[in-house]
């Protein structure tokens, strides 16, 4: 079966008039409630977009489940939103699939220091491991002669041990359980948004994660609560297949290695992207930060950091929330009255960690 959903007549009016889209079905309605529905029970179908031109028109194959669907592009009224509370009411009253992209500044209130910021970040912080530049510590190269500042790195980070999830983290499931959660794309390799409880089929580590780890030589995976249990005694796990000497790794992507195949599936939740929330990061390192540019042009952008990074601000539609960005979201919780729930979930956390120790 093939479907169009789209709430504008203009576009009813082409589609009929474009033969690629065979249609015997169209519903008009509210796209993102009906796409839900629509997805679950129908193997193929198109749908009609918030976007601008004919040239933003594309097909897509749907991978995992085999569905094809159309993207068919319209004119959409978007909002000019400029303050926090425009964000609060567009999240609360249009928005079902938030898009967000996070990175190294939103563990900094749980104590872990981000990257780049002048002396707290990791990077003025790295002299107690001699190396002969900051990324080496991430650099695969440099890791196979000498893997000890990766390793005494992964001690102090392993997820569960010394840093627990902040407000932010807290708030990304809080946005899940609203249901308006479409996925986080982390930098991180804390891993504190999944002890946050995002669930995986909402969480994109792109950076890898601690959760998993193989043979940097042979490949072979190995079990993570071993490897964990050797690098916080301070070990240098190895491999354990026949004739293999290598390091084994958690997966953590350095620099020099592949993405996990599935980061790339952002070209299609772009499509259905509401707003694109973006927290905490410099936007420095691609192709990660790509993601905030692939996005439509009519798709709010919302920026919390404590400056202006990568090329928000260059359209109508960015929000760029700049300052503390505890503050930021306290209040964004607070003009989306989220504030209770938050506490709640916050509370929902510590009694977990208080029953597990
Ligand atoms: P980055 O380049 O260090 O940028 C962090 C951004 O956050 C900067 O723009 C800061 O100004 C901003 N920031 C930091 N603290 C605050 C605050 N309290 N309020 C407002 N803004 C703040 O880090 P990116 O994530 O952009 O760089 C990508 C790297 C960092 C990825 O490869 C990560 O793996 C890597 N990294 C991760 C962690 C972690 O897992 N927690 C820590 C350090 C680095």
């Amino acid at each position: 079966m093939s479907l169009l959903i789209t709430s504008s007549r203009s576009v009813l009016r082409q589609v009929k008039s474009y033969s690629v889209f065979q249609c015997p079905a169209i519903h008009e309605g509210n796209l993102s409630s009906v796409l839900r529905t629509l997805y679950r029970q129908s193997s193929t179908f198109c749908v009609g977009l918030p976007c601008c031109r004919s040239s933003c028109w594309s097909w897509q194959c749907d991978l995992q489940s085999s569905r094809h669907i159309g993207l068919w592009s319209s004119h959409q009224n978007t909002p000019t939103l400029k303050t926090v509370t425009d964000v609060a009411k567009f999240i609360k009253e249009r928005a079902t699939n938030v898009l967000v992209m996070v990175g190294a500044g939103i563990s900094t209130p749980s104590g872990i220091p981000d990257f780049r910021t002048p002396g707290t970040g990791l990077y003025d912080n790295l002299q107690k491991y001699n190396l002969p530049y900051p990324e080496a510590i991430f650099d695969i190269h440099f890791f196979m002669m000498d893997p000890r500042p990766f390793f005494a790195l992964a001690q102090d980070l392993y997820p569960g041990v010394n840093y627990k999830p902040n407000v932010v983290h807290h708030f990304l499931r809080l946005l899940y359980e609203e249901e308006k959660l479409q996925m986080v794309y982390t930098q991180n390799i804390d891993g504190l948004e999944r002890l946050a409880g995002i669930p995986d089929t909402k969480l994109m580590e792109a950076h890898g994660t601690f959760a998993t780890a193989s043979c940097t030589l042979c490949g072979k995976m190995h079990n993570s609560n071993k490897v964990k249990q050797a690098i916080i005694e301070g070990d240098i796990p190895m491999c354990e297949a026949t004739n293999c000497k290598g390091k084994v790794k958690p997966d953590i992507v350095f620099f020099g290695e592949n993405l996990p195949p599935s980061f790339w599936d952002y070209h299609q939740h772009i499509h259905f992207t509401d707003l694109l929330l973006i927290i905490g990061t410099s936007l420095e390192v691609y192709p990660f930060a790509g993601i905030a540019d692939a996005v439509g042009t009519q798709t709010p952008r919302v920026l919390i950091n404590l400056n202006a990074v990568g090329s928000l601000g260059r359209r109508t539609t960015d929000v760029i929330l700049t300052g503390d960005l505890e503050e930021s979201v306290h209040s964004l919780v607070r003009e989306l009255g989220w504030e209770e729930k938050l506490k709640a979930l916050e509370k929902v956390y510590e009694s977990k960690q208080i029953n597990e120790e």
